[in-house]
């Protein structure tokens, strides 16, 4: 035997990411890292190598749910790759440290990122959101910790509509908030100071992957000089893109986009669904992680400096 069953906190965990309850890059990360734990303490293992076998398996499951967002993997590589010692014990002890440490960076280059972020935003500025994103409001809390007035157009995000929960955070957090659909974005650029969003994940060339509609967003705001400005943890730098790979982009349920009733109605037209769009260097001004701001360009030499040691795939069967 080579590994036992996997827990149902993975298999639930694994659930929640693909389905979205849970999401979010960061969010996502955890999760997937704390699922680690519980498979760890959890289960009678035989042998060390079950235990190995188990805990792969594990991030497997985990991995395969949404393609797109580069925390997952980069959460299951930080957790697996330091699954040390030669007895289970050991290995259990391992696990659990990886995970705290990791869950520890992630609660704190929040609030680093969150502050670098802040530096940009000055009393009385506008900004206008994408979707929704925990590093984006990470910026705008601190701001307002920091106790400046900061107003917000909320753009609703179809099709899930996660517009909403950027809007109820921030009124939470006493920013005045106006909610606009997604076409009316460019009427009201002109009076924004910075469009502010997060990421799923970053290219080596600087390209930003999020939410769909992101890229027509930072079109549009180029055009009319609003400055783009990018939260994203070092967790979202997609290693792989240094070796020429590109970022799958997830296509989700066309019932996302409408119910079978009115497509039916409409003519049963083919739909399509991408989850992620991809908005290329020259449209965004800055990237803001826990390390400080970057321009775009320059991403890929903090790149290197933390994924240097390669980019292996601890969660597939050697
Ligand atoms: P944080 C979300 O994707 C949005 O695209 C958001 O900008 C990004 O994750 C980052 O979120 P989804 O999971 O990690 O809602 O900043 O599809 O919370």
């Amino acid at each position: 035997m080579t590994s036992v069953s996997l827990h149902t906190a993975v298999t639930q965990t694994a659930h929640e990411i693909e389905t979205m309850e849970t999401r979010g890059a960061a969010p996502i990360a955890k999760a997937a890292a704390t699922a680690l734990k519980t498979q760890a303490v959890e289960p009678d293992y035989e042998t060390p190598h079950s235990f190995r076998a188990t805990l792969r398996a594990a991030g497997r499951t985990l991995h395969e749910t949404r393609p797109t967002a580069v925390s997952l993997p980069n959460a299951l590589r930080y957790v697996l790759r330091r699954i040390d010692g030669e007895t289970i014990p050991e290995q259990r002890s391992a696990v659990a440290a990886s995970v705290d440490e990791f869950i520890m960076h992630l609660e704190h280059a929040q609030e680093d990122l969150g502050r670098v972020g802040a530096n940009r935003l000055k009393n009385g500025d506008t900004v206008m959101t994408h979707c929704h994103s925990t590093d984006a409001i990470a910026c705008v809390e601190t701001a307002v910790l920091q106790g400046k007035e900061i107003t917000a157009i909320v753009k609703e995000t179809r099709p899930r509509n996660q517009g909403h929960i950027t809007a109820r955070e921030l009124t939470e957090m006493g920013v005045d908030v106006t909610l606009i659909v997604d076409s009316a974005a460019r009427r009201y650029l002109n009076t924004v100071d910075h469009v502010l969003v997060g990421a799923d994940s970053i290219a080596a060339d600087g390209s930003v992957i999020n939410k769909i509609g992101t890229s027509g967003l930072a079109v549009n705001a180029r055009d009319r000089g609003t400055p783009i400005m990018v939260a994203a943890q070092t967790l979202k730098l997609h290693p792989e893109t240094m070796t020429g790979h590109t970022v799958e982009i997830e296509q989700r349920a066309e019932t996302e986009v409408i119910t079978e009733g009115e497509r039916a109605a409409i003519g049963d037209p083919q739909i399509e669904n991408p989850a992620f769009d991809v908005t290329p260097p020259r449209y965004v001004d800055a990237i803001v992680t826990e390390r400080g701001q970057f321009p775009p360009e320059s991403i890929v030499i903090l790149m290197r400096e933390l994924f240097g040691d390669g980019v292996d795939e601890p969660w597939v069967e050697p």
